[in-house]
């Protein structure tokens, strides 16, 4: 091989990441995708970024920088925040009733959306499953109510049908979706993608990982017949969803309920908890915000992380 052929680099995504490897696409279409390692100690890179490669070989490439990002979401835990995935535009939340959803671990994905300056919606899946849907149709009002978007939809027995309430949501976007385990993420990219499943088996092959529960967060593009110019995110299911990373007042103000109300606290500080005079307290006694987001915020500001 001549020693220039070194020399260009190229556009690409990162479409998979798994430890220190990556997938990677070209941004122009110009070849398919390729593994891809990183230089040095480098390796928080994570699905959706922009990256410079350089192509070696056939199939592989290796990553030189990185573009900045449009978009970042991130999670924390006690030591650290964690990159989900960047410049996305929306995120779907996905949530069933069965096993049931938690609430608690909804209300702080949506405050590190909202903050994230991302779209979001919810998508209530297992439609199918009717006491199960019964039960949760309360919380989905109250969401409605906030202005979030909700699709109720059976991803695993109407797929056709979840296709078509997901269509124009999805169109011209590139979407998140996030969610606790079992909720049906991967069951809905496969309704939407029909070689997902395939795809993901021969990188977990390769991984020597034979579970079905999702390991590693990957991209796929939709067919334009499903939706046009639109591109989605499985991502693994998470127990704890911690927000060290944002300050008191950006979460504060992730409450959407709270807007109309903040600046009218009798302190300036008011951590609208027990404080004489909170504005916020006083309007989920009275019924006039969800009375369970507003619990649900104070234990997240006992414990963000
Ligand atoms: N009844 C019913 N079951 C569903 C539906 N969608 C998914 N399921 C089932 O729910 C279970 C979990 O689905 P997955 O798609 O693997 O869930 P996930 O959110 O990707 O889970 P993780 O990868 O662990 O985060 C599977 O047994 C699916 O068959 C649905 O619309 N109706
Ligand atoms: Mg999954
Ligand atoms: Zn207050």
């Amino acid at each position: 091989m001549p020693s220039s052929a070194a020399a260009a680099t190229d556009l690409a995504r990162v479409a998979a990441s798994f430890g220190r490897q990556f997938y990677v696409r070209s941004c122009s279409g110009a070849w398919p995708e390729r593994v891809a390692v990183t230089r040095g100690k480098r390796t928080d890179f994570c699905v959706g970024d922009e990256v410079e490669v350089r192509l070696i070989g056939p199939d592989q490439a290796v990553i030189e920088s990185l573009r900045p990002r449009r978009t970042a979401l991130l999670r924390s835990d006690r030591w650290r925040s964690k990159l989900l995935a960047a410049n996305v535009d929306q995120a779907g939340i996905v949530i069933a009733g069965d096993p049931p959803f938690s609430e608690a671990l909804l209300v702080r994905m949506l405050i590190a959306i909202d903050s994230a300056g991302i779209g979001v919606a919810l998508i209530a899946n297992k439609s199918d499953l009717e006491d199960a849907a019964r039960s949760i149709a309360p919380r989905l009002a109250a969401y409605r109510a906030l202005g979030y978007p909700v699709f109720e939809i059976a991803a695993g027995t109407r797929p056709a049908e979840a296709r078509a309430r997901l269509r124009d949501w999805l169109a011209g976007r590139t979407t998140l979706l996030v969610g606790q385990s079992g909720m049906g993420k991967s069951t809905l990219v496969n309704t939407l993608v029909p070689d997902a499943d395939l795809r993901t088996q021969a990188i977990s092959a390769a991984l020597s990982s034979g579970r079905h529960t999702t390991t590693f967060s990957r991209m796929f593009d939709l067919p334009a017949e499903v939706a046009r110019d639109a591109r989605i995110v499985d991502t693994p299911g998470f127990q704890s969803f911690g927000l060290a990373h944002l300050s008191a007042s950006q979460r504060m103000h992730a409450m959407r309920e709270f807007a109309p109300l903040l600046g009218r606290c009798r302190f300036n500080d008011c951590r609208h908890r027990d404080e004489p005079g909170c504005a916020i307290r006083e309007a989920a006694a009275r019924g006039e915000i969800d009375a369970t987001r507003y619990r649900l915020y104070l234990r997240i500001e006992e414990e963000p992380d």
